[in-house]
């Protein structure tokens, strides 16, 4: 561990984890067809010296680095794992965590964490940048300040925020709410289907109805078995039933995503309904979500989705995918018995979805 601020009378601590992504890379000119450069995952505690303001803050920064730093593409529910067990280690000690992310896969990692994340009391805010550290125009120096002060900030002694949280580009948002919406320009994520919880100008401002309260009511603790036998399904106009036959036939396939159109409907053809009743009666847990980003799933408000309801799909609301394949393989991880996992799957379990 690394201590990169030591404040005089700290307001508090916080523990910052550093994984990779864009905000830590530099260009490494040797490699690349054209030699125009590569961006790589770069050795953060060097990076560190291009934020000399954390040394201003008024309460005490740590860090630690996991091994080996990727880019966020190559993120696997392993290192999920991994990261929970880094806060649950270190939860009485800091009280809170800002965790250094790529953004391609931040919402992928925000969603997971907030299902395996038991009974949270404090902040853990997901961070990260489009353009390097280094580099004179970036975002990275303004996105790791701000989530380091909300992540510090206790308005009445209290964590102003204790959910996992996306913050970029002067938003913060719920994580499991979250997707990555662009990869060019600096508002990377949005949250179509959630208000903003803060948004940082002058001064920041909580949407404080819309926070979850601290879950105290239980020890915090973690789930560290995460089930990947699953997979996304997104439909088509024209999908084959060789397709559809083809996913559902995955060797221990247990839950499939399947992203409908509009309010959560699908063709009517009778192979296709066949085909996802009779996966779901050998166990198989199917959750509909709808390819628009905005509005909501109800099952039976078309007759193209009354047939999916009457089948056992289970209706995913307003949930993005991410949060919906991430969810299911945390519930998956916790229980052996379909019927388990479609129950809660149709619950609101951390206010990623509307009841
Ligand atoms: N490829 C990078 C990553 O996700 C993108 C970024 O961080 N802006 O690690």
């Amino acid at each position: 561990m690394f201590q990169l601020n030591k404040a005089e009378n700290p307001v508090g601590s916080v523990l910052v984890i550093y994984t990779g992504g864009t905000l830590g890379m530099v260009y490494d000119y040797r490699a690349g067809p054209d030699k125009a450069g590569q961006l790589r995952p770069f050795d953060f505690s060097q990076v560190m010296d291009r934020v000399p303001e954390i040394q201003r803050l008024d309460f005490d920064v740590s860090l630690i680095t996991l091994d080996p730093i990727i880019d966020s593409s190559d993120m696997k529910p392993a290192v999920w794992v991994r990261l929970a067990q880094a806060i649950e280690a270190h939860y009485n000690e800091f009280d809170s965590f800002v965790i250094l992310h790529g953004t391609d896969t931040m919402a992928y990692t925000a969603s997971a964490l907030s299902f395996m994340l038991e009974n949270l009391g404090k902040p853990v805010i997901l961070t990260g940048a489009q353009l390097p550290i280094g580099v004179a125009r970036t975002d990275a120096r303004e996105n790791l300040l701000t989530a380091l002060e909300i992540a510090a900030d206790r308005p009445d002694g209290r964590p102003a925020v204790p959910e996992v949280c996306i913050y970029f580009n002067s938003l913060l948002l719920r994580g499991n709410r979250a997707k990555k919406r662009e990869s060019v320009h600096f508002n990377a994520f949005h949250s179509e289907n959630y208000p903003h919880l803060a948004m940082a100008g002058v001064r920041i401002e909580y949407n404080r109805p819309f926070i979850a309260p601290a879950d105290v009511s239980h020890p915090f603790s973690i789930h560290t078995v995460i089930d990947a036998n699953v997979t996304v399904l997104k439909l088509f106009p024209g999908i084959t039933p060789a397709v559809v036959n083809a996913i559902l036939a995955i060797p221990g396939l247990r839950g499939l995503v399947l992203e409908t159109f509009g309010s959560g409907n699908a063709p009517t053809d009778a192979w296709l309904s066949e085909a996802l009743s009779a996966a779901i009666g050998r166990g198989l847990v199917v959750v509909n979500v709808s390819q628009c980003e905005g509005g909501r799933v109800t099952q039976g408000q078309y007759q193209t989705s009354s047939r999916l309801q009457e089948i056992g799909v289970v209706s995913g609301a307003d949930m993005t995918t991410e949060a919906a394949i991430t969810k299911l393989m945390v519930l998956l991880g916790q229980f052996p018995y379909p019927g388990t996992v479609a129950q809660q799957l149709g619950t609101s379990l951390r206010g990623e979805m509307a009841n």
